[in-house]
C-alpha cells in the first residue's frame, strides 16, 4: 500500500479540509465549519440547475418550477433564493446580502442568529449562461459587530480587510470550490460520481508577474488617457520574451480572475466616462476576490487603494478593480498615476 501523503492528499474532501482547519484553532467551536459546509452544499445545489440551462426547454417546466407551481425561474434567481434558503435556518448567520436583492436579506425570526454575515453573488456572468460559457458563485464572510438578534447594515458595511473567509464555485466544464480563511487559497474539483469536492489545488499561489490582461477593450475611448496608455503599452513587443501580453477576456469576472489566479497577469475594470467606478460591485465580487488574490500572493486595486481598505457605504457600491499577479498590478497603479 502506498502510504505516501500525496496519495492520501488524494482523498482529502473539502469536509476534512474544513475539519482538519479548525483543529488547528483549539478555540474554534466549529460554527465557522458549519457555515462553509452550508456553503458547499448550496453551490452543488446550484450547479445542479446549472448544469442544465441548456435543456430547459427540452425537458419542459418541469424541474424548476416556483412555489405556485407553474413558472420556471431565471438561474440567476434560482441561486439567489437556493443559497438564502440553504444557509438561512442554520444559526451560523444574522444578516445576508445578495447582488440580485436592493436590500438586506434578513434571517428569518423563529431561526438561531448567528455570528456571522454573508455577502453573495449568486451567479457571477449569468449573461453568459446561454453560450455554455463558465459562470459561478462569489461569496464573502464577516464577523458582525453588532452584539446579538437581527444583523444591520453596520454588520454587512465593513471594508474587505475584515474579512473572515471567501470564496468562489467556478461552474465550468468541472465544477470547482475555491476558498480562503487566511491562511492560503485551497481549490477542489467535484467528483460528480461521488457528489464531494476533492482538494485538487492545495496552497494556490499566483505567479508574481503575468503575460496575460483581461479587460474589456470596448470601453477604450471611454477611458482616461492614462488607462488607454496602459493597455497600449502591454500590447507593445517589448517584453521580456519579445512578445506583447496576450489578451483574454471572458466576461465572467469570476472565471477571469480564476484564469488570473492560475497563470497570472491581470484583470481591469476601471472606471470610464459612462461609469465612473466601473461596473463591479465592492461587496459582492471585488472584496471576495481581492481577499483570495492576497492570500494567494497577489494584489487588488482600484487603481490607487487597496480594494480591502475602501469603506463602504453602500450595499451596492461599485468601484473600479485591477486585480492580479503583485507586480502586474503594481505596475499598473504607477503607470495610471503618472501626470502627463
Ligand atoms: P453580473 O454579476 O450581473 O454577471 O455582472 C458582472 C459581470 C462580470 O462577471 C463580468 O466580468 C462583467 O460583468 C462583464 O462586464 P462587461 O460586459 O462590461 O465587460
Ligand atoms: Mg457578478
Amino acid at each position: 500500500m502506498d502510504t505516501t501523503h500525496q496519495s492520501a492528499s488524494k482523498f482529502m474532501t473539502l469536509e476534512r479540509h474544513i475539519i482538519e482547519e479548525k483543529n488547528k484553532h483549539p478555540h474554534a467551536t466549529g460554527e465557522f465549519s458549519g457555515l462553509l459546509h452550508s456553503i458547499s452544499l448550496a453551490v452543488k445545489l446550484v450547479w445542479r440547475e446549472v448544469t442544465k440551462a441548456g435543456l430547459v426547454n427540452i425537458l419542459g417546466k418541469t424541474d424548476r418550477m416556483n412555489v405556485t407551481g407553474d413558472e420556471v425561474k431565471k438561474l440567476d434567481e434560482f441561486a439567489d433564493e437556493t443559497i438564502y434558503k440553504a444557509m438561512d435556518h442554520a444559526g451560523h448567520l444574522c444578516v445576508m446580502a445578495s447582488e440580485e436583492n436592493e436590500d438586506l436579506l434578513h434571517i428569518p425570526d423563529h431561526y438561531q442568529h448567528g455570528k456571522y454575515v454573508m455577502l453573495y453573488d449568486p451567479l457571477d456572468g449569468s449573461g453568459n449562461i446561454d453560450a455554455n460559457i463558465t459562470v459561478g458563485t462569489i461569496f464573502s464572510i464577516l464577523m458582525r459587530v453588532t452584539n446579538s438578534g437581527n444583523g444591520t447594515m453596520d454588520d454587512v458595511l465593513q471594508p474587505g480587510y475584515k474579512q473572515v473567509a471567501a470564496g468562489y464555485a467556478l461552474f465550468s466544464s468541472s465544477m470547482m470550490f475555491v476558498y480562503s480563511t487566511g491562511h492560503g487559497v485551497h481549490g477542489f474539483t467535484l467528483d460528480p460520481s461521488v457528489g464531494e469536492f476533492l482538494l485538487s489545488h492545495e496552497n494556490i499561489r499566483i505567479p508574481q508577474r503575468g503575460a496575460i490582461y483581461a479587460v474589456n477593450e470596448g470601453n477604450y475611448n471611454r477611458w482616461e488617457p492614462n488607462m488607454r496608455r496602459y493597455i497600449d503599452w502591454l500590447k507593445i513587443e517589448d517584453k521580456a520574451d519579445g512578445r506583447p501580453y496576450s489578451g483574454r477576456y471572458i466576461g465572467s469576472l469570476v472565471a477571469d480572475v480564476h484564469r488570473t489566479l492560475m497563470y497570472g497577469g491581470i484583470y481591469c475594470y476601471p472606471g470610464d466616462t459612462k461609469n465612473k467606478n466601473g461596473k463591479l460591485r465592492l461587496m459582492y465580487e471585488n472584496n471576495p476576490l481581492a481577499y483570495i488574490v492576497e492570500n494567494a500572493g497577489g494584489a487588488a486595486s482600484d487603481g490607487k487603494t487597496r480594494i480591502m481598505d475602501l469603506v463602504p457605504t453602500a450595499l451596492h457600491q461599485k468601484s473600479p478593480l485591477f486585480i492580479g499577479s503583485i507586480d502586474d498590478v503594481r505596475f499598473a497603479e504607477e503607470f495610471l498615476a503618472v501626470k502627463r
